[in-house]
């Protein structure tokens, strides 16, 4: 059984944005209220034991294990979640939903894109060298779950 539990701080948009990815992708969890910043920062033992570099909300703590920094907790989020791990270790009928998913995900990327180079346009950045690995996994997909694309760059035909 999963438990995933996010300490917080109500107003905190560190945790706001953590609570925002559970619940778009319906992931059950139990919240708790571990600081007051305006209470002399009045902290709870958990919070100390589950953080205690930072001392600091968000933190998610999924089956016992704990993981701090909000955006660091996102890409958790989305890698549980993650339609490539259901395409790789998954069969039948949940791997063929990944491969679904993740035909989908392309296609809002080249949606994105439109005719621009990069996601920035001319400019390479963030977004570019954290999709390219995964995005571009042609040769492997095909061989560990004989998923392929037709696909043709329209900015090269
Ligand atoms: N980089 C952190 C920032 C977290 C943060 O600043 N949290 C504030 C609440 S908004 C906090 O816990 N403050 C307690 C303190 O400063 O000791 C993240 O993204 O999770």
């Amino acid at each position: 059984m999963e438990q995933v539990m996010l300490l917080g701080f109500w107003i905190s948009p560190y945790v706001t944005r953590v609570k925002i990815a559970l619940l778009e992708k319906g992931i059950k969890f139990q919240y708790k209220e571990v600081v007051d910043i305006f209470e002399n920062l009045n902290k709870s033992h958990l919070l100390l034991r589950s953080n205690p570099i930072h001392e600091k909300v968000s933190v998610l703590i999924h089956n016992g294990k704990p993981i701090c920094e909000s955006l660091i907790i996102l890409q958790y989020i989305d890698e549980i979640a993650d339609c490539g791990r259901k395409m790789w270790v998954s069969k039948g009928e949940v791997q063929e939903g990944g491969k679904e998913e993740f035909r989908e995900c392309l296609r809002l990327l080249e949606n994105e894109l439109g005719d621009k180079l990069y996601f920035e346009g001319d400019r390479f950045g963030l977004l570019d060298t954290a999709l390219i690995p995964i995005t571009c996994r042609f040769y492997t997909n095909d061989n560990i779950c004989k998923f392929s694309v037709e696909y043709q760059c329209p900015r090269f035909m």
